[in-house]
């Protein structure tokens, strides 16, 4: 992996907003933001990215990260507070190591957490937490989410009160490593004209602490219905699920990884099937491209980190972008940087 290896031809289709391109946070490498409004007020929860002196791989062990901070605003624009450390490794006992991207969700007055990291035999797992506050700090259950595998989950609540996790993501993220439903240690991907692997789906139980049905693939369809297929790299799902809701259809983004894009594709379920629309957010400066989607007094945003502050792959910043939907109900390709 090259430092900042995404962001060479970057071209601006809109490039007079207020806010893009500004870090969030200067203090603390933060990364991965998932950003949700809560009781009028924008929680954003990120990986806090640090340097462990490990060398760029492309399993990803230089994110070698160990605990999280939450951050909240009262609106885009407004001041940035650091809630301070909300769970740190140590208190995770099944814990190993790389507390990757994390997510929040809110359910009858209790707020979790959702954390993937490693376990002690280096299999990346998904944990929960809870508080009664956004901020925490949280409590983490005793085990890893019973059938969780793979990492970066995002805890979608439909307006009925269902809650969906997606989750998951190739290469370090192990995603390769479940074909068969058991874990495998050897990676092993299909060939580059068969099917990619998909992002998985659960339904939440009502504790929010379990699944309460077996994982399903989250199918991502071409224009003519067939499925994504692996050596489709501009489009294939990677990593960085997230899921929202805009005009009553459901819109999964994620990331493409090696092709550096925030991709994003349509259904009418939130268990899909999702057809491919194209890019929301072009490459930025540094590998990952990760990031979430929040409506605010009826403005949407997207929350994404670049490298600009330390020009390393692994030390990230958050920032903040406006997202529009066209009236056809597609997305303006956000390019982050003016010309
Ligand atoms: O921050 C560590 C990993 O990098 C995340 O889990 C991925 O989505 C990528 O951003």
């Amino acid at each position: 992996e090259d430092d900042n290896a995404g962001a060479e031809t970057p071209t601006a289709e809109n490039t007079n907003q207020e806010f893009l391109n500004e870090p969030l946070v200067t203090d603390l490498y933060t990364a991965d933001p998932s950003a949700h409004v809560f009781n009028g007020r924008i929680y954003i929860y990120p990986s806090h990215d640090i340097d462990a002196g490990i060398p760029d791989d492309d399993t990803g062990d230089q994110y070698a990260m160990r605990d999280y901070h939450v951050y909240s605003m009262d609106s885009v624009g407004g001041e940035v507070t650091d809630h301070g450390v909300a769970l740190d490794i140590d208190d995770v006992p099944w814990a190993g190591k790389q507390m990757w991207a994390p997510d929040a969700a809110f359910k009858d007055g209790t707020y979790y957490l959702y954390f993937p990291v490693k376990d002690k035999n280096d299999v990346f797992r998904i944990g929960v937490a809870t508080s009664d506050s956004p901020t925490g700090p949280f409590t983490p259950e005793p085990e890893p989410i019973a059938n969780s595998f793979s990492m970066d989950p995002a805890v979608y609540m439909d307006d009925d009160g269902s809650a969906y996790m997606f989750f998951g993501g190739i290469w370090g993220g192990q995603l390769q490593r479940w074909s068969t439903g058991e874990y495998n240690p050897n990676d092993e991907y299909p060939a580059d004209d068969q099917p990619a692997l998909m992002p998985k789906v659960a339904r939440m139980s009502p504790d929010m602490k379990s699944f309460s049905e077996e994982v399903r693939d989250v199918q991502l369809l071409d224009e003519n219905g067939q499925p994504l297929l692996a050596g489709d790299n501009e489009r294939r799902f990677f990593e960085a699920a997230w899921m929202h809701k805009y005009n009553g259809k459901y819109y999964f983004s994620y990331s493409t990884g090696d092709t550096h894009n925030i991709a994003y594709a349509v259904g009418d379920s939130p268990y899909g099937p999702f057809t491919y629309q194209g890019v929301l957010l072009n490459p930025v400066q540094g590998w990952t491209n990760h990031h979430s989607i929040v409506e605010k007094d009826g403005q949407w945003y997207v929350f994404y980190h670049d490298t600009q502050i330390s020009g390393k792959n692994h030390l990230r910043n958050i920032k903040v972008a406006e997202l529009n939907h066209r009236p056809d109900g597609t997305i303006e390709t956000i390019t982050a940087y003016n010309e």
